[in-house]
């Protein structure tokens, strides 16, 4: 099944003239590169060259919530050393070798858009009065790999409570920093910087969305998104965006990168779902990173497993139609 169009954004919205042309641009950049849309290297195996593990701080108080998978988390090797972050580099190994010296304090975040208590925070008021949870969460790439990660974090809804959102307030939108001294991948027009991501209101105040500051007990490593960054457990990796600097409550659906560059690939939605493949490869199954290449196969679960919690907020909703 190819699925052509994302539904839920009307594409006069965004498919102006000057997205035309970037994504042109990256279309051409992509192929000189010979990369595909979502960096998809699936030659590219996990256990090639890596970089000596860095780990970060031990992050104090932890508590483990309750919400955790029974599989065993991946080694922390593999999960910090085979990422997607563009803004150090394309390829997998890239980012754990580009971003090593990616200063994170002080870092500050712009809270913008419709809501009575808007302002500009730092980490430290951030993360005032916050529990950090340990929550092991399944992570599905769209690349059809996933990992499970001992995640460090609290839930975004609790923090974008502090801010009042209005009742216009119906997506909240994220954007990463753009800084190209600091984030060297930005010097290339591979993506129109700064990587953008949103979610439909009650999605970012499920008790399943995580704003994370670290993993297996430790602050985030710089290739993992520190200081902060989403995790949307039940969508494609590409909607978790790393090193937040702003969030802005909306009445209208934000423009989310990957969306605009190739709305026929990535949906607004991204929820995992293996009924509906990428126009370019199947949903249905998946690799584990650290099974090697001769993993085997493992059946991809609607919503990445996630279904009893989630499902309900798309109830009505064409989820084919809705990638
Ligand atoms: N700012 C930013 N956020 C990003 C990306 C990126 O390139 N830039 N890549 C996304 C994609 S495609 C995935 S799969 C996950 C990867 O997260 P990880 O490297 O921590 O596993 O980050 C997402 N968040
Ligand atoms: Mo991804």
């Amino acid at each position: 099944m190819l699925i052509k169009r994302n539904a839920c954004i009307p594409s006069s919205e965004i498919t102006d003239r000057k997205v035309w042309e970037q994504r042109r641009d990256f279309l051409r950049i992509a192929a000189l590169a010979g990369v595909s849309l979502a960096g998809c290297a699936p030659t590219e195996s996990e256990g090639g060259s890596r970089e000596p593990v860095v780990h970060g701080a031990p992050i104090k108080g932890i508590v483990k919530s309750r919400y955790r998978v029974e599989q065993k988390p991946t080694d922390y090797a593999d999960i910090t050393t085979y990422n997607n972050f563009y803004e150090f580099g394309i390829g997998k190994s890239k980012p754990a070798r580009n971003s090593r010296d990616f200063v994170t304090r002080p870092w500050n975040i712009q809270i913008e858009g419709e809501c009575e208590a808007p302002g500009e925070l730092g980490m430290e008021d951030i993360l005032a009065g916050f529990t950090q949870e340990e929550r092991i969460y399944r992570f599905r790439c769209v690349e059809a790999w996933s990992m499970v990660i001992p995640w460090v974090g609290f839930p975004l809804g609790d923090l974008l409570k502090r801010f009042k959102p209005t009742s216009k307030a119906r997506y909240v939108a994220f954007e990463t920093l753009y800084d190209p001294k600091r984030m060297p991948g930005q010097k290339r027009r591979v993506l129109d910087w700064p990587y953008r991501e949103a979610l439909r209101m009650d999605e970012a105040m499920h008790p399943l969305t995580l704003l994370a500051t670290g993993l297996y007990g430790e602050a985030l490593p710089n290739q993992n998104g520190a200081p902060l960054r989403l995790v949307v457990p039940w969508k494609y990796g590409f909607k978790s965006i790393k090193s937040i600097v702003t969030i802005r409550f909306t009445e209208k659906a934000p423009p989310c990168t990957w969306n605009q560059m190739a709305p026929e690939e990535y949906g607004f939605y991204a929820n995992v779902n293996p009924e509906v493949d990428h126009p370019r490869w199947s949903q249905r199954y998946e690799r584990y990173i650290g099974e090697g290449l001769f993993g085997g196969k493992h059946r991809t679960l609607p919503f990445n497993g996630y279904a009893e919690e989630v499902a309900s907020l798309y109830s009505g909703m064409d989820l084919t139609l809705y990638i």
